[in-house]
């Protein structure tokens, strides 16, 4: 069965190609591949069983768009989309990931130029080519050979950031699980440890009968090249570039296959060791003395035997948590503790794509014991609200309460941080806010002095309880703001504002690196999916597992908190 998620790449794929052939990222049809790309990722279940009549009852989903969905599940191809892909082939759209590159700039260094892909962009660049052309110029030259740097686009050790590699690897995973044999396919590798850019895709499939599944991934659809195939391992690049190694392992040695391919390297050649000195050895397909194995079946069998409690695949980087395990002081914490999310955006806010009503009713779906909703502030201009407005949804979330006994709604705030660490509205009115996190969303360039001094003045506001994705970065788009940040941990520490771990994996913000450094010096974290759509909320999952890859245990985490003593905590700076 097709998954929602191939669907909607293809979709992704249609409105990519059609911005790039239209020369607009707003054309009337770009936005009905958007709107269709809402519509079927808030739809609860698969849609590829679905008929043309019940597509087009999907929000969004026209009869133009039903029929190509219906194509794509009868026949694995798009005749429009075929037609797009072999008029801009892979190498020439990416170009499309350099900020500065629009559509129309990109069809003038096409004809222009004879820009092809990134070599010639890069030769273009070099030869000062671009400087001449209409619309562009000098300054833009300089953007787009700093934006090319950055990016890393270029050569062997080319990088994705997580968020592209996860949908791929997770999709694929999901489809490979549907496959007769198969008892399990689980990404490894480092997209499992949430690094924040991958190399290549690690999937491990446990099943009676690898042959299905190599045929499976050399034939899938989004597969342009196979690059090695045998009995139980193949390699295959994707038409997005990406590589991606699948591996067939026997059931009963998963657990020693997983601990392998999730590593890393380094986590891998530390266990070994360990082994050794107990007189073992462990490899791939168990961990053994002489020759019967001890453990294989499952990570916890193989840990256990090791002497250690079971290390969360995100702390799987030896960096001290192989001896923190043995001594039983590894931080705990789990997706099945957080019982309340704190940055969650309503259509409310002008970049909000479901209702209050949905969000809160996906709120009360997961559980949870509280939410706290946090529309834009009115500086934000086209998406924030100004008083009146904010009043008027205050009066519908109060409303809306009485329908959920058992789901504390907080009526909250993301307040936009300005240059100089001002705020939106005024003192008082940010204190009739139950809960604020406050963000910055422009001015990248300050100096890292500037900026400290911005986020320390924003958290000195009374009505501030959390400072939102601190540095503001993309992984792999946007470098994040430069900080201080022993001068902003202190900040946060002595203040009691807790530091948001943003769970979108596009920001993963504060970095691993960062919730580290707090944690040391104690500062609270408050983990959250900025949601802007219902489908959002599982990002929850990846804001855990940033957490953990930062070290942070339950303690640390003021949403594990019960929800009266939450909404304490949350007052007692007001
Ligand atoms: P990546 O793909 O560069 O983002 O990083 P990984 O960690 O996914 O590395 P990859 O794909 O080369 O290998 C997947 C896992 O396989 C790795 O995390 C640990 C294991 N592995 C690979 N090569 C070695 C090795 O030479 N020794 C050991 N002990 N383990 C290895
Ligand atoms: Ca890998
Ligand atoms: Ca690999
Ligand atoms: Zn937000």
């Amino acid at each position: 069965m097709i998954s929602n998620a191939r669907i909607l790449g293809m979709l992704a794929e249609l409105a990519r190609l059609t911005a790039l052939d239209e020369e607009s990222l707003q054309s009337f049809k770009v936005r009905a591949y958007e709107n269709a790309i809402n519509g079927i990722e808030g739809h609860p279940s698969d849609i590829a069983g679905l008929g043309q009549a019940e597509l087009v009852k999907i929000k969004g989903v026209g009869a133009s768009i039903a029929s190509k969905i219906r194509e794509y599940v009868e026949t694995g191809k798009v005749t429009k989309l075929e037609e797009l892909a072999a008029r801009y082939p892979p190498r020439f759209v990416e170009l499309l990931k350099i900020p500065g590159l629009g559509p129309k700039t990109l069809k003038t260094l096409r004809s222009e130029l004879g820009v092809e892909d990134l070599e010639s962009l890069k030769d273009a660049v070099e030869r000062q080519a671009l400087r001449d052309l209409p619309g562009l110029g000098k300054i833009s030259e300089e953007k787009i050979a700093r934006s090319i740097e950055r990016l890393g686009l270029h050569g062997k050790d080319r990088r994705t950031p997580i968020v592209e590699a996860m949908s791929v690897a997770a999709g694929l995973a999901r489809e490979l699980e549907g496959l007769p044999g198969v008892t399990s396919a689980t990404p490894a590798g480092s997209v499992r440890r949430l690094a924040e850019t991958i190399g290549d895709i690690d999937i491990v499939v446990a099943s009676t009968d690898p042959l299905p599944v190599m045929g499976a991934v050399a034939g899938h659809p989004e597969v342009t090249e196979v690059i090695g195939s045998g009995d139980t391992k193949t390699s295959v690049l994707t038409r997005s570039g990406l590589q991606v190694d699948v591996r067939v392992v026997a059931p009963e040695q998963l657990g020693a296959a997983l601990v392998y391919f999730t590593g890393s390297k380094a986590h891998n050649v530390a266990l070994r060791q360990r082994a050794i000195d107990q007189g073992l050895l462990l490899s791939e397909y168990g961990l053994f003395e002489g020759e019967s194995v001890i453990a294989a079946a499952t990570e916890a069998d193989i840990y256990a035997a090791l002497g250690l409690e079971l290390i969360p695949p995100p702390m799987r980087e030896n960096s001290g948590e192989i001896k923190a395990a043995a001594a039983g002081d590894l931080p705990h914490l789990r997706l099945e503790q957080i019982r309340g999310d704190l940055h969650y955006h309503t259509d409310q806010s002008g970049d909000g794509r479901s209702s209050l009503e949905e969000m809160v009713e996906a709120a009360a779906s997961l559980g949870y014991e509280y939410v706290a909703i946090t529309d834009h502030g009115e500086d934000l201009t086209i998406n924030g609200s100004d008083r009146t407005q904010m009043r008027e949804h205050l009066a519908r979330i109060r409303k809306l309460q009485e329908r959920y006994p058992n789901l504390r709604l907080l009526f909250g705030c993301e307040l936009n941080i300005g240059p100089s660490g001002t705020l939106d509205y005024d003192p008082d009115f940010r204190l009739e806010f139950d809960w604020c996190v406050a963000s910055v969303h422009s001015h990248f360039d300050l100096s890292a002095e500037q900026q400290t001094t911005r986020i320390l003045r924003a958290l000195a506001d009374p009505a501030v309880n959390a400072i939102g994705h601190l540095t503001g970065r993309y992984i792999g788009r946007r470098p994040g703001i430069e900080l201080n940040l022993d001068a902003v941990l202190e900040g946060l520490a002595v203040s009691g504002v807790a530091l948001e771990v943003n769970g979108a994996l596009d920001r993963l913000d504060a970095s691993a690196e960062v919730i580290r450094r707090a944690v040391a010096q104690q500062v609270k974290l408050v983990i959250s999916t900025d949601s802007h759509h219902t489908s959002d909320l599982r990002r929850m999952a990846y804001g855990v597992a940033n957490a953990q890859r930062g070290w942070a245990g339950a303690d640390d985490v003021v949403n594990t908190l019960p929800v009266d003593e939450f909404v304490a905590w949350a007052g007692s700076r007001r």
